[in-house]
């Protein structure tokens, strides 16, 4: 089953919204395989933004990423990547349509809650850059004939 890597970001931990964040995905049907709650070491954080260590933003978005801990998970599904996007809404959560995390929990691109993989290649490598093979989880939610 395609797997993806989500985590609540440090704003979203202080305002307490890790339980609505995980319950939403949860209920749509996805399962949880691996989760942990963690601050981000520096190096992690280069790695996991390879792609904007040299632009602008990349100071501010460092000190936001590690100002408080994340909490970090699996998920997996059919379709999980995509649709857990489209579950997170836009980037920028001033144009993240409600019903989107971000369209329903968030105001600033700077403070946008949550992150999720943005392909099936970006997922397998963020949870290769945050979790060892022996953290996921394998089980059958009990639902799973009614889901798929
Ligand atoms: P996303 O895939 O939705 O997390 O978005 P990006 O990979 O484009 O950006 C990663 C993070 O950088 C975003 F969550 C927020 C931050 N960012 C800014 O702070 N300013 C920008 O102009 C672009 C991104």
């Amino acid at each position: 089953m395609e797997q993806t890597f989500l985590m609540v970001k440090p704003d979203g931990v202080q305002r307490g919204l890790v339980g609505e964040i995980i319950s939403r995905f949860e209920r749509r049907g996805f399962k949880l395989v691996a989760a942990k709650f963690e601050r981000l070491p520096d190096a992690r954080v280069m790695e996991h933004y390879a792609e904007h260590v040299q632009k602008p933003f990349f100071p501010g978005l460092k000190a936001y990423i590690t100002s408080g801990p994340c909490f970090l998970m699996v998920f997996a599904g059919k379709n999980i990547v995509k649709i857990s996007r489209d579950m997170i809404g836009a980037t920028n959560p001033a144009g993240a349509a409600p019903g989107t995390i971000r369209g329903d929990l968030a105001l600033e691109i700077g403070m946008n809650v949550i992150h999720g993989s943005d392909s099936v290649e970006t997922a397998a490598r963020e949870i290769g850059i945050h979790f060892k093979p022996e953290e996921l989880a394998s089980y059958t939610r009990i639902d799973e004939q009614y889901l798929y």
